[in-house]
């Protein structure tokens, strides 16, 4: 009962759901037709990069298939999707696609990416954001490479590397995360992931692959809150996924209050590799999960804390200047 009352508590402190199916006032549109412009990078590219205003992009129902670059911008960007529910991923009807890989042809990893957010002082609502190459080679969703940027309700679809986190403070809240092979990535990030379900295909081997090289590195990423499981339709054998391994020997990430599935190897944590384990300087921490992927003996390289990491720690105390506070 006791489990009960907490999920009930969780949900009603998200945020309320609400549907945003018009362009808030100002917003550039993007549609098919009869909209300002028919590309999300129209619209993107339409905004001048030395304006300190605010801007917004309101984008209808559709699948828009094309690599999204936005570029460091001076002033806020708002990205919204259309959906008939504001509070979580699941009525997303706006699609990003992008089929691109390292195999493919790409220029290096951070370039497959669906959208490329190259800009502080983003937010990005309602949109599920995909990188639909598949298995085999790395192939990112989303590049984010800059700090407060905040991404709500939105799903991020991908196998091999689904997520680059790699510099600056971000945010994502009420989203999905998917992918099978090191799907939560980067090196200098700090990411604050809270009530998001994070899906592993089948073949999934390790969440998180975090590159913190240096003691000095501030990079950290804590998952609070979330949901970790196969995702949808697929078979993930228990205890086959690991909550992430050392890509660089710093590692640092923490995965606290959250549900874990049976699919968690009673270990929890993995090497980088067998002839390069990288474990001896990491910080993998847990706090308070549940689920029967919570149980078992952890690996010795990782640490249970007594009490949960809290936002401010990892965004610092003035987060709330721009994280969308009703997502948590
Ligand atoms: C993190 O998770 C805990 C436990 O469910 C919750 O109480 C807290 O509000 C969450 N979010 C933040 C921002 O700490
Ligand atoms: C994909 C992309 O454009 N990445 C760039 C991100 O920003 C860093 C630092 O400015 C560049 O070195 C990358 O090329």
């Amino acid at each position: 009962m006791r489990s009960i009352a907490i999920i009930v508590g969780a949900f009603a402190a998200a945020v309320a759901a609400t549907a945003r199916t018009s362009a808030p006032s100002g917003s550039i549109t993007v549609c098919s037709s009869g909209c300002d412009y028919t590309k999300i990078q129209s619209a993107v590219s339409s905004i001048s990069t030395s304006s300190t205003s605010a801007h917004s992009i309101f984008i209808y129902s559709g699948t828009y298939t094309e690599q999204v670059t936005i570029p460091a911008l001076s002033g806020k960007l708002t990205i919204y999707g259309y959906t008939s529910n504001t509070a979580s991923y699941s009525s997303n009807v706006v699609n990003l696609e992008w089929d691109s890989s390292l195999a493919s042809g790409a220029a290096d990893d951070e370039h497959t990416a669906a959208l490329i957010n190259l800009s502080q002082n983003v937010a990005v609502y309602n949109i599920n954001i995909k990188n639909t190459y598949g298995k085999g080679s790395q192939a990112i969703a989303l590049s984010a490479y800059n700090t407060e940027q905040g991404y709500y309700g939105v799903g991020l679809y991908g196998y091999q590397d689904t997520l680059l986190a790699e510099t600056g403070n971000q945010v994502y809240a009420g989203c999905y995360v998917e992918g099978a092979v090191d799907f939560i990535f980067g090196q200098h990030a700090r990411i604050w992931i809270d009530k998001s379900v994070i899906a592993v295909s089948a073949g999934g081997g390790c969440i998180t692959a975090n590159g913190r090289s240096s003691s000095s590195d501030v990079s950290y990423y804590v998952i609070n809150d979330s949901t970790i499981q196969a995702a949808s339709g697929d078979t993930v054998a228990s205890g086959s996924v690991y909550l992430g391994r050392p890509w660089s020997e710093y590692a640092r990430v923490c995965f606290q209050s959250c549900s874990l599935s049976s699919i968690i190897n009673s270990a929890g944590w993995s090497v980088w590799s067998s002839s390069t384990p990288n474990t001896e300087d990491v910080t993998f921490q847990e706090y308070d999960n549940s689920g029967s992927g919570a149980s078992g003996t952890r690996a010795s390289f990782s640490t249970q804390l007594s009490a949960a990491i809290s936002i401010s720690t990892i965004l610092g105390s003035d987060y709330t200047s721009w994280v969308d506070t009703s997502y948590l």
